[in-house]
């Protein structure tokens, strides 16, 4: 196995309000002058809200954005087993996309970190909105089989253990196999009674939506992963099904395999686990997540 194949991510895992549009005023004493605002889907957001979120996202891997991006992409592909097939996959990720949100937050204040949610897509990812031109770009490669991003994102490169041009390659040629359908999903927020239980089904699950955009040589199915700006809006949704998890168990929302007050979150010096708990204590939020609930239609993709 080379080192490429052993940083393969599916490797590693079988081992509107009053102010403004997503933000709500915290409430509770705790943190009186926080603004706690509520991540939005994807789909539900204006063309003009989007490309705000894109904007800042290129922006960060510009010097005049303090070329940030490749240093999440170094953070992402250091930690390793910290946040992969361990119970840290939660924590570490919710703690980072947090810090990448404040980044793109620093860039434009009006940004918050959107969410794609991939069960809505599940059974032909490769007709999702989010491919469309107006959104992520579809499948790399100017014949659409494969190959370096498109519009809009032609010529995106991330200083990185892949700086090469950031490809896609749809795992079956121009289709992606099935992943996780809402109702499975569901089941496994109400049936899965751990922390480590949810968070074992939910990483090896969604593993699928990784290979299957990436691919055989795609950034989605390596650990730098994060090279693909695709990745964020999927990790967001991951961390919102988490965060459903604990709102449906709240008598396990600080569950954790080891003392959360003693447990530090890995690569990030004198984090812990129990800090990360409560997302409103971060500065964000999302909407439940039902799988009852009507699919917005994306406004960018007429
Ligand atoms: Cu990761």
């Amino acid at each position: 196995m080379d080192r490429r194949s052993m940083l393969r991510l599916g490797a590693v895992v079988a081992a509107g309000s009053g102010l403004g549009l997503w933000g709500v005023a915290a409430s509770g004493a705790s943190a009186p002058q926080m603004l706690v605002r509520r991540r939005p889907d994807a789909r539900e957001m204006t063309p003009q809200q989007w490309q705000a979120f894109v904007n800042a996202l290129k922006k960060l891997n510009t010097p005049a954005g303090g070329n940030q991006y490749s240093k999440f992409t170094a953070d992402h592909y250091a930690v390793g087993s910290g946040a992969h097939g361990s119970p840290g996959f939660f924590v570490w990720h919710r703690y980072f996309l947090r810090q990448f949100e404040k980044a793109l937050q620093e860039i434009d204040p009006s940004v918050s970190l959107p969410y794609w949610d991939v069960t809505r897509d599940s059974q032909a990812p490769e007709r999702s909105f989010i491919f469309s031109e107006s959104y992520m770009g579809g499948n790399g490669g100017s014949d659409g089989r494969g190959g370096a991003l498109n519009a809009p994102f032609v010529g995106w490169r991330v200083p990185s253990a892949n700086s090469g041009l950031v490809a896609r390659y749809f795992s079956r040629g121009t289709t992606i196999p099935s992943w996780t359908a809402p109702e499975i999903l569901n089941s496994y927020l109400d049936h899965r009674a751990s922390y480590d239980a949810i968070r074992q089904q939910i990483e090896s699950t969604f593993s699928r939506v990784h290979a299957g955009i990436g691919g055989n040589n795609g950034d989605m199915s390596f650990m730098y992963t994060t090279n693909d700006p695709i990745y964020w809006v999927f990790a967001c949704f991951i961390d919102l099904v988490y965060a459903e998890w604990q709102k449906r168990h709240p008598d396990r929302t600080n569950d954790y395999p080891t003392d959360p007050k003693k447990t530090r979150i890995a690569s990030y010096d004198g984090v812990y686990v129990a800090e990360v708990f409560d997302t409103r204590a971060l500065g964000y939020t999302y909407n439940r997540w039902n799988v009852n609930q009507p699919t917005p239609s994306p406004s960018s993709t007429a």
